[in-house]
């Protein structure tokens, strides 16, 4: 026997994750249209973002301008480089290249900036690995076809992959075809990542929670199974060295306790919450816990007769996640009052959590891994980790982000334990690699990066970026290939 070799393969693939409404700004330049993320006002960790159809004068709507990576991307791109970044996590704006979503031709400004953006890329040798679609679509597919709930959105996602796929063949061998596909199957996910319109109240994250909004959401999900599948055979078509992948909100949720009750619960969650998507799009069907789910909610998908077959043909290359924190789960619904209740589960009472009430757990990371791989045995990434946390900067310039080199710290060290468990893990992306909005709240002051950029949650500031400490600890680790932690 071989002593263990406990170091991350040769080759992997460091990096870091953006999205293009987090970042570009530039939300009406270059024959832009309105995507579904430019009419959501920004919110903070306490009263809720809007969605306003019509855009109201005087209103923060993060994702206009964002951090103006649209006009600062050398600048950036020239950052990560000296980080060492082996691989970009970006997204495009679908509104980029079809302003609309259903017009006939695509935008060719918008198509020249992602040709100047993967060229920059190029230039240090980094490899793009690019979300077709990220929390984002044309707001226009949103009004007219209430997004994702129609199936003919899926013809105009095929039409948009086809299109990009054909012009940038030779510089992005990596795609993902959704961000965080299942998150479509939560209440709040139906606007984020449905483009499918709040009936009445416009909060962002409400939706009646009804029955009908589940069925709803879950027939928007067959249509994005759909719309995946056939990107994967096309694109395939176009370069047969494609690798293209999918992309889950992994969430880990142990059993609160060793009741069976709870173990069973804690099964149903990471079956429904995580496998049901990967089950399909790795597999190429739907699990059987799907249908049963489905028998017992009285929810029936309209399929096509060929869907099956679709689904089947467009199994993905390889499988990607996001990871941030763990949760527990309890049959006993007393618990929810005792253990302590946080916006994702209970509470866990062996671990901290961050700010915004994420548990930091990383070695929920390595078994969340080898539960995943033990599953698909297909290589991996984990392509979003990272701490929301504000920071300070000091007198001097200089912003000490310890918390966040030891958040990293202890999940990259899982991941290599998870390598050493036989996980074929061939890259990482933590989230938000400069800092961006966030997703959630559309706060600045949530910052995940190892840039900092100067603008506070109004939307004032000169956007400068400088180097936090956790920017010099990063090099030196994609330099050590991981060794030195
Ligand atoms: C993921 C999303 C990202 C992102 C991240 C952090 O769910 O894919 O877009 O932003 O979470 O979340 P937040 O920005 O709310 O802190």
């Amino acid at each position: 026997m071989q002593p263990l070799n406990k170091r991350f393969p040769e080759g992997f693939l460091w990096g870091g994750a953006t999205a293009a409404n987090q970042l570009e700004g530039g939300y009406n330049e270059g024959g832009k249209g309105l995507s579904t993320a430019d009419v959501i006002t920004a919110g903070t960790h306490t009263t809720p973002r809007k969605i306003t159809p019509v855009l109201e004068q005087g209103m923060n709507y993060p994702s206009h301008e964002a951090i103006d990576f649209y006009r600062h991307y050398k600048e950036d791109i020239r950052l990560f480089a000296e980080m060492g970044f082996k691989v970009f996590r970006m997204s495009m704006a679908w509104s980029r290249i079809f302003p609309n979503g259903d017009d006939a031709q695509p935008n060719e400004a918008g198509l020249k900036f992602y040709d100047d953006v993967f060229a920059e890329l190029k230039k240090y040798n980094i490899e793009p690995l690019v979300t077709i679609s990220h929390y984002e679509a044309p707001f226009h597919l949103a009004q007219k076809y209430n997004g994702w709930s129609d199936r003919r959105v899926a013809d105009f996602y095929v039409n948009y992959c086809e299109v990009i796929f054909n012009r940038y063949k030779d510089v992005v061998k990596y795609w993902l075809t959704f961000n965080e596909i299942n998150i479509l199957t939560m209440p709040f996910g139906s606007f984020m990542a449905g483009a499918i319109l709040p009936d009445g109240n416009t909060e962002f994250g409400h939706t009646a929670g009804a029955a009908e909004d589940e069925a709803l959401r879950y027939q928007a999900l067959h249509h994005q199974f759909l719309a995946s599948a056939r990107a994967v055979k096309l694109g395939h078509s176009i370069h047969p060295d494609f690798k293209i992948g999918c992309m889950i909100a992994y969430m880990c949720s142990y059993p609160l306790t060793c009741n069976p009750e709870d173990i069973i619960l804690a099964q149903q969650k990471d079956n429904l919450t995580n496998f049901l998507c990967s089950d399909v799009q790795v597999r190429g069907a739907y699990p059987g816990f799907a249908k049963r789910y489905f028998a017992d909610k009285g929810i029936e998908i309209a399929m096509g007769e060929q869907d099956e077959q679709i689904l089947q043909e467009g199994r993905v290359d390889f499988y990607t996640c996001s990871y941030y924190s763990s949760t527990c789960v309890s049959a006993d619904p007393e618990q929810e009052k005792i253990g302590g209740n946080l916006s994702m589960g209970l509470k866990n009472p062996y671990l901290k959590a961050s700010a915004w009430e994420w548990q930091i757990d990383p070695k929920g990371l390595r078994w969340s891994l080898n539960n995943i791989y033990n599953r698909y045995q297909i290589p991996m990434m984990v392509v979003e980790n990272g701490l929301g946390a504000v920071d300070t900067v000091e007198e001097d310039g200089t912003i000490n982000d310890d918390y966040r080199i030891d958040y990293l710290r202890g999940h990259i060290a899982e991941m290599k334990e998870a390598v050493a468990d036989g996980v074929e893990l061939i890259g990482y992306t933590p989230w938000g690699c400069i800092d961006l909005v966030s997703a959630g709240t559309g706060e600045m002051k949530k910052r995940y990066g190892f840039i900092y950029v100067d603008k506070d949650n109004d939307g004032q500031g000169t956007l400068a970026r400088s180097r936090k400490k956790s920017f010099g600890w990063y090099k030196q680790v994609i330099e050590s290939n991981g060794e030195e932690l």
